[in-house]
């Protein structure tokens, strides 16, 4: 087995990876940077080592310094988290490479998943429904791009390849934007991915975000975990994700997710990855797969059991998966809610010293987070601190435990968005669990 795993991150999800190194009887070794000496993880660490000063891109971002990290340790294997490197495949491959086992897909899974194009042809192969449109890149002949759109029908988006996640993306409601809005796009996603390939789809004005959880093991094993509804968001970033989505049928997530885990044995997938598709009218279109742990995994892990941090150190150390696919069964309903240090009120974000930390507690809560009294939130890094997750028999008991919760929870000497996620919880429609990607920003009045 793994004898000493290298977590390439920081945050709550650094020491959750620190937690399931723990309960596997695994060393750890933190790397951090000039501002995150104080982390939680790397004071449980077995051993830590500062790769650099304060700013990500000087330091987790820095292949060479987390490389090196490993070597002087004497690390077997990397985990990567979610952001910074997670979804980077040449940093895979410099892992691989350097004889390290890196706890992922393949370096060309990840590469593949990359280029949005390439991966929705893989996935409309296996017979993943995707949304209608250009079926590869849009070419420079404009009569035909025309003609395309008017049989795909506006709205359209023009989408860059290598985007993704909300970045480089453009609507088109009728034909006299089009060619304009293409090359814009394209110009835009030249600068900022070096690489201004777009695909053009039915742009769906009114859909939620599911997603399914799979599992892979290299022993060509698949499972889906079921999906999450992520629809509650704001520019991208998700705020509250829930498990199972509320209002779809047994029989379609069964099928779903089935198609998910046989897209996986199909393409010879390794670990925890993520089918993210958009659900309109009681149907799924792929748009994107997550090659990385997500933040929103716990929801997935509270209706089923299953550890997935666990599960993806186990796949990379080559052992076969813990769970088929009967093993998994859905059990209540499960919500999250992101805790950011943030101003409630504009989104601004708010670093500083905790003064007073309460977290909150009871039956099916559980709090991931790496604040602790006298913490201070750099003002470098993501706003998020932490996410509560409820968990109960059914959606209704999961949201009242959600409030109690939240209620509960004090942090001071920072601003969080808990009062947010107070309104949010007491909102008519996210009760009645009838939102889409535009319910937040929209109802909200955000
Ligand atoms: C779409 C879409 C509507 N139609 N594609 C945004 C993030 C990226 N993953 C894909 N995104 C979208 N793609 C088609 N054909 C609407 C979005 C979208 C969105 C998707 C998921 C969650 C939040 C969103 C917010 C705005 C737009």
């Amino acid at each position: 087995m793994t004898e000493k795993i290298l977590i390439a991150n920081r945050g709550e999800i650094a020491l959750r990876i620190l937690r399931a190194c723990r309960e596997l009887g695994i060393s750890t070794v933190a790397v951090h940077s000039e501002a995150d000496r104080d982390l939680k993880h790397v004071r449980l660490a077995d051993e830590s080592v500062c790769i650099g000063p304060a700013a990500s891109t000087d330091s987790y971002l820095q292949i060479p310094n987390i490389i090196s990290a490993a070597e002087v340790t004497d690390a077997v294997a990397i985990h990567p988290g979610y952001g910074f490197l997670s979804e980077n495949a040449d940093f895979a491959e410099r892992v691989e490479s350097s004889g390290f086992a890196f706890i992922g897909p393949k370096p060309e899974t990840i590469r593949l998943m990359g280029d949005k194009i390439r991966a929705i042809e893989a996935m409309k192969k296996t017979g993943v429904p995707c949304v209608p449109g250009s079926d590869g890149p849009l070419g420079h002949n404009k009569e035909r791009t025309l003609q395309l759109a008017k049989e795909i029908g506006y709205p359209v988006i023009i989408k860059a390849s290598g985007g993704g996640g909300g970045r480089g993306m453009r609507v088109v409601y009728s034909e006299a934007t089009l060619l304009n809005a293409i090359s814009l796009t394209r110009t835009e996603a030249g600068a900022a991915f070096g690489n201004d390939t777009v695909y053009m789809e039915k742009f769906l004005e009114n859909p939620r975000h599911v997603e399914f959880q799979v599992l892979a093991d290299q022993h060509g094993n698949a499972i889906h975990l079921y999906e999450r509804d992520c629809s509650m968001q704001r520019r991208h970033q998700k705020v509250v994700e829930e498990a199972p989505a509320p209002g779809i049928t047994e029989e379609q997530r069964r099928m779903m997710g089935e198609r998910c885990a046989e897209a996986c044995r199909r393409i010879g997938y390794r670990g925890a990855g993520t089918f993210e598709f958009l659900y309109e009218n009681g149907e799924f279109y792929f748009i994107e797969m997550n090659t990385r742990i997500q933040v929103e995994h716990p929801v997935t892990e509270m209706i089923t059991g299953v550890d997935i941090i666990k599960e993806q150190i186990l796949i990379a150390a080559g052992e076969k998966l813990s769970y088929r696919q009967e093993d998994i069964q859905i059990r209540g309903h499960a919500i999250e809610c992101r805790i950011n240090a943030e101003d409630p009120d504009n989104f601004m974000p708010s670093p500083g010293v905790i003064t007073q930390f309460h977290p909150a507690g009871g039956p099916g809560i559980r709090l991931d987070t790496h604040i602790y009294n006298g913490y201070r939130v750099p003002p470098y890094y993501d706003s998020m601190i932490g996410k509560l997750i409820a968990h109960g028999s059914d959606r209704n008991a999961a949201l009242a435990r959600m409030r109690t919760a939240l209620s509960e929870m004090v942090i001071d000497g920072i601003k969080t968005n808990i009062p947010l996620q107070e309104r949010i919880l007491q909102d008519a429609g996210f009760g009645a669990g009838e939102v889409n990607i535009h319910y937040l920003e929209k109802k909200l009045g955000l």
